[in-house]
């Protein structure tokens, strides 16, 4: 289809600078310790030596189907970390990298260490279950960050050939597969391969995926078929786990795998704006209202059980086994970042907001070296320690893991953080997230500075400056969360009435904008209580804390075991405190609580006795800190 642009962008990292406030030295870590200590551990565990091809049967760390992907991802936060910080040992460290992947290529395009080194005849034989499309759409991502990042051309010509294969085997012409990938991925990147190269095939080709997708007969039956394999008994035969039960744009409930759900709606909006097609973009509005509105955890995290890593039925909110992993939290902030582009609208920003400052971060320890997979909304140690077997669900983040998705793709999210926070249209800049640094945009035909400076959301204060060589007259449209109930805007010094400026979630300040004016955005963030509807049955009748977007949970360490006993009484007040030394500086929470006294002498299970109650102080902190101390036990909601 005729390639047609939305007209709102994402201000992309390379033009903003992040530093100081709450994401610098997070962002530092990522950089100086997160992707140096990731690059060992793709090293140790054979994923780097598998571009080298010398692997043979009886081997040990035997290439698996989805390694490639892994070294994809740390390619592209590596590529993005150039941007902003040149570092030419690391470039040349990637050099040697892509010099190994264009050596391992097949004279045809083909790039895949599984199935060029371990299964050679089996290539494209199961889309459904192994990963090809998939790995090979994390490797454009990677090119294209790449590309950006240096200007050299050799990674993209690696996976333009690559693509340009893929292109002759997939398909709607004669003597063309009419597959699509189990794990959805390439759709968004080739959308990005065609912006960086201008070659409409590989939007073209990513329009196909999604449109052939569950299409009648099935593909991946038939390709089960020609495998020899029996018809499956399973909940796989329906599809729903891959999100190919029914073609996209009759999708209506997130069904299935979380992960593959979200890059898929990536992708499917992508198409949208790159081809202006509205049915796909009603489609994800549809999928959109769905997800954030029945099956979304308050964490932002999503996809509640490990039986597919992914959803269930509507309101089923586990909290102990809670999924919830931290790439299917990293796709829902790609998919509201892309949604954002599509149509201002707070919702969008909202929830990318929530997902990014615990669904996400959880995901990362504070100290950038140990990562959560899953992350649940309770954890009784004793409890993990003996059942959740295994790094996947755990108590303590883990170093690293066989199936080490999360790690890589935390980092490649933080690394391009930048890219969250603005967009611009001809004649408006929007602001999404409020975090300290610049942003050096084009905007009403002008280039404009904008400064924030900001400990948000530790600190309710945002101020902003802006600084452009002429007077431009545009719109300033600010995100004001939803959230937030008593927002206070003032432009130099003059406090400007919010509500009839605001709509949707954002409010637009137009006029003239010159060096040095200033915006000041109070956004009170007092401790309150998140409730769920009656549906949510294993969280109704209790209550999650949060503050602004930060949700909160209590851990052993500050409140003692049994945290199920305690009660928060509806009136108890709530303070927050910024504690400095605690945790990187964190706000806590503190309230009087209630215990229950329980008999703990008596010899039997229950009791008819009504407990008795005495106060308790408790202590909570963001969710997204939880693990870093003494191991104990979390929880998120607690009984009111
Ligand atoms: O299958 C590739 C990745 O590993 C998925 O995105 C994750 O859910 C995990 O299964
Ligand atoms: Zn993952």
């Amino acid at each position: 289809m005729k390639k047609k642009t939305t007209t709102r962008k994402p201000v992309l990292f390379s033009n903003v600078s992040i530093e100081g406030g709450f994401w610098g030295p997070r962002l530092e870590t990522n950089r100086s310790v997160t992707m140096p200590i990731e690059y060992g551990h793709l090293k140790k565990t054979g994923r780097l030596a598998a571009w080298e091809l010398k692997w043979k049967t009886g081997d040990p760390d035997e290439p698996h189907i989805f390694w490639d992907s892994d070294v994809a991802k740390w390619m592209e936060a590596a590529a993005y970390s150039l941007v902003n910080r040149p570092d030419p040992a690391l470039e040349k460290k990637m050099d040697r990298v892509i010099a190994q992947m264009e050596k391992a290529q097949r004279p045809d395009g083909y790039l895949n260490t599984h199935y060029i080194a371990v299964e050679p005849r089996k290539r494209w034989t199961n889309l459904r279950d192994c990963h090809e499309l998939y790995c090979a759409g994390h490797l454009m991502e990677a090119a294209v960050a790449h590309y950006h990042a240096t200007g050299k051309r050799s990674f993209l010509d690696v996976m333009c050939r690559y693509a340009d294969h893929i292109d002759k085997i997939f398909g709607p012409r004669r003597g063309q597969m009419r597959g699509y990938p189990g794990h959805q991925e390439i759709e968004l990147a080739l959308v990005k391969l065609s912006d960086a190269t201008g070659e409409q095939r590989y939007l073209d080709l990513a329009e196909f995926f999604i449109n052939e997708r569950g299409r009648k007969p099935h593909y991946f039956d038939k390709e089960a078929r020609a495998r020899g394999e029996e018809k499956e008994k399973t909940r796989r035969q329906n599809h729903e786990d891959e999100q190919s039960h029914v073609p996209v744009r009759e999708q209506k409930e997130v069904v299935g795998h979380a992960v593959r759900a979200m890059y898929m709606y990536c992708g499917m909006a992508d198409v949208a704006a790159a081809t202006g097609d509205k049915t796909l973009l009603k489609a994800c509005k549809t999928l959109w209202h769905n997800v954030t509105r029945r099956r979304m955890h308050v964490t932002g995290g999503i996809g509640p059980t490990s039986a597919n890593e992914g959803f269930t039925t509507d309101y089923d909110m586990p909290t102990e086994n809670a999924y919830l992993e931290t790439c299917s939290a990293i796709g829902l902030v790609f998919w509201a970042n892309r949604m954002l582009q599509a149509e201002l609208d707070g919702d969008y920003g909202d929830v990318m907001e929530l997902a990014l400052y615990n669904g996400v971060l959880s995901g990362v320890s504070l100290e950038g070296d140990s990562f959560f997979y899953a992350n649940p909304l309770a954890v009784h140690p004793g409890m993990n320690a003996r059942y959740h077997v295994g790094p996947k669900f755990n108590y303590r983040r883990s170093h690293w893991f066989g199936c080490a998705c999360c790690p890589t793709n935390v980092t490649r999210l933080l690394a391009s953080l930048g890219s969250y926070i603005y967009s611009t249209a001809r004649s408006e800049l929007c602001v999404h997230l409020y975090v300290n640094g610049q942003a050096d945009v084009d905007v009403a035909g002008q280039a404009v500075i904008l400064v924030q400076q900001t400990d948000y959301p530790r600190s309710e204060r945002v101020r902003m400056k802006l600084k452009t060589a002429k007077p431009a007259t545009f719109s300033l449209a600010l995100r004001i969360p939803g959230w937030c109930h008593a927002a206070k805007l003032k432009v130099n010094g003059k406090p400007i009435a919010l509500k009839p400026i605001t709509r949707k979630g954002y409010a637009r300040v137009k006029r003239s904008w010159s060096s040095g004016d200033k915006i000041d955005l109070l956004l009170p963030m007092p401790g309150e209580r998140i409730v769920a509807p009656p549906a949510a049955r294993q969280v109704c009748g209790r209550v999650a804390l949060k503050r602004g977007p930060v949700v909160y949970c209590l851990e052993s360490i500050d409140n003692g075991e049994a945290l199920n006993d305690v009660r928060l009484p509806r009136k108890a007040a709530l303070t927050a405190k910024l504690e400095p030394k605690l945790l990187g500086g964190a706000v806590v929470l503190r309230a009087t609580a209630l215990r229950r006294n329980w008999d703990k002498g008596a010899d039997k299970l229950y009791s008819d006795q009504a407990p008795k109650c005495k106060k308790a102080k408790i202590t909570a902190i963001p969710y997204a800190l939880w693990a870093h101390r003494k191991p104990g036990e979390m929880l998120v909601w607690i009984q009111e």
